[in-house]
Parts: structure tokens; sequence; C-alpha cells
């Protein structure tokens, strides 16, 4: 009994606490902390999607290694009818960017790159060596675009640690599949592990660029520029940042640093005094007042004029 009360005087302990903590934030506002948006839901689903399609093509090629069989057209016909479905109730959930035909293309590629990466020939242990690395790559590309859609639906940058336990559990499976002996191919995990990076960051651009958010992955949203223009970006020359000009952000929500100048560039800007062989109209005459009226120009590497060669008629 004396328990029994005790773990009730704990309870309610707990439901006051809970209710004042809710009071608290309700007054604060913070608990009115939005949940996703339509559009981040819609993104999430579909890098969801994507990721689950890739790892159930390639674990129906899986199987085709592993019996020896040829890869069942039902198993790809799921595969493909899951990701549609997928895309569509996304669609429904509010509208984002990812077109279903493009995504799917990517996934194609992808799955097919991976095929021709690891080939499924010579004997059991190779055969059963691929299996594995099939599985684990299906795995890896499945969890990675898991944690961007958490991040999409949070609005936050992807977790980083999200990201290394999929690496990690990828790294180990292809060190077990290699040590069990008999692989067609070795070593050849890095490689990939970059193809399917490459892949999860297609993705993730195309689903959730162009959705007004700035996502992982993007510097830009159409014209929210996070704050940066020319000035904060390192210039093509690796000394100066771009002293001018006008940032814009591109369609795969990159900076655009096109109309950005700098010092370098050859075109003499404002707060320049030149820029390679542009003086802006100066010569010796105007820069000496007329005393060295003869000789060149040289123009500094700070683009500043340098009028050491300057001399009398
Ligand atoms: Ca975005
Ligand atoms: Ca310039």
């Amino acid at each position: 009994m004396q328990a029994g009360q005790g773990r009730e005087n704990v309870l309610h302990t707990k439901r006051g606490v809970a209710f004042a903590l809710f009071a608290l934030l309700t007054a604060t506002g913070v608990a009115a902390q939005a949940g996703p948006t339509p559009e981040q839901e819609c993104a999430s689903t579909k890098l969801l999607a994507a990721g689950t399609k890739a790892s159930k093509k390639l674990s129906c090629y899986r199987k085709v290694v592993e019996d020896y069989s040829a890869v069942s057209a039902r198993c790809l016909q799921r595969a493909e009818q899951a990701f549609d479905d997928a895309f569509a109730r996304a669609d429904d959930k509010g509208t984002c960017p990812g077109d279903t035909a493009e995504v799917e293309g990517q996934v194609d590629d992808y799955v097919d790159s991976i095929l021709s990466a690891l080939p499924d020939d010579n004997g059991d242990a190779a055969q059963t060596c691929t299996a594995k690395k099939l599985q684990a790559t299906g795995k890896k590309a499945k969890r990675k675009l898991k944690c961007y859609a958490k991040a999409v639906r949070k609005g936050e940058p992807v977790d980083e640690k999200c990201l290394e336990k999929a690496e990690t559990k990828f790294d180990e499976a292809f060190a077990k599949a290699e040590e069990a002996g008999g692989c067609t191919t070795v070593g050849d995990a890095d490689e990939i592990e970059q193809e399917t990076d490459d892949f999860v960051g297609e993705v993730t651009l195309d689903v959730s660029c162009g959705n007004g958010v700035i996502d992982p992955g993007e510097e830009c949203e159409g014209d929210n520029l996070d704050g940066q223009q020319c000035t904060d970006l390192q210039s093509p020359n690796p000394e100066f940042n771009f002293n001018g000009g006008t940032l814009s952000c591109n369609s795969s929500c990159q900076f655009n640093t096109y109309f950005c100048t700098y010092c370098g560039d050859g075109v003499k800007n404002d707060g320049e005094q030149c820029d390679g062989s542009d003086f802006g109209g100066a010569d010796c005459s105007s820069e000496t007042g007329g005393s060295l009226p003869a000789g060149d120009l040289s123009c500094a590497d700070n683009c500043t004029i340098d009028a050491s060669d300057c001399h009398e008629e």
C-alpha cells in the first residue's frame, strides 16, 4: 500500500510539474513551437521514399546474386510502386520540389552505378560478398536520406552523428564482407561510399531546393541569401574576398557569384585604383599631377596604382 501510495504521489507530483511546465511554456509562447510545415512534411516524405526505393531495388539484386536467379520483375515493380505512392502522398501533404520522374531517374542511375561497381561473378564466396555489399550499400543510402529527411522536417541542419552512424555501419559491413573472403572486388568501400554520398546529395537538393527554406546542403533559397553578400565570400583570388557586386542564388540553391567583383578580375571596380591593365583612364601624367608624365603605371596585387616607373619626358 505504502509503495502504491508513494507511486501515486510521485505521479501527482510529475503531473503537477508537467502541468506547471506546460502552463509556463504556453505563457512564454515556447510551447507554440511550430511542427513541420506541409512543405517540410512533403520534402521529408520524398527523401524517405527515395532512400527506401534505392535500398529495396538493391535488395532485389542482392537476391539475384544470392540465388543465382534472374532479377524478379515483381520485386522491382514493388519498389517502384511504393515509391510512386509515397511521392503522391507527399505531394498531397503540401507542395514541394522534387519531380517524381526526376528523382526516380536519380535512384535508378544510382542503382545501376552500384551494380556495375559490384559485379556478381566468380563463384560462391564472391556471390555472398557481393550480396552483402549490395545490402550494406542500400542500407547506407536509406539511412543517410533518413538523416536528411529528419533534418528537413525540423528545418534544422543535418545531424552529423546520424550521418556518421550510417558511415560506420556501412564500413563495418564492408569490412566484414571482405574478411569472409572471396570478394570479386576489394577495397572499394570509399568508391561506393562516394557514389552513395553523391546520390544522397543530389536527391536532397532536388527535393528541398525551391521550397523557400534553406535546407541542409543549400547555401541559399531564391531571394534568401542567408544574410550573405558578395563581400562575405572568398573570391577566386585566394588573397581576397569579393569586394562588391550582386550576389544571387542559382537554381541549385548555391550562391551565384557571377556578378560579384574582386581584385584580380581585370576590371577596375569601386574601391580599386586599378585591376590588371584597367586603370580607369589614369596614366602617369594624371597620377603625378603632370610632373612625371612619361612611362607606364603598373597595378599592384592589391589593386592599387604603382607609379614608380613614371618619369619625365
Ligand atoms: Ca530548400
Ligand atoms: Ca576588380
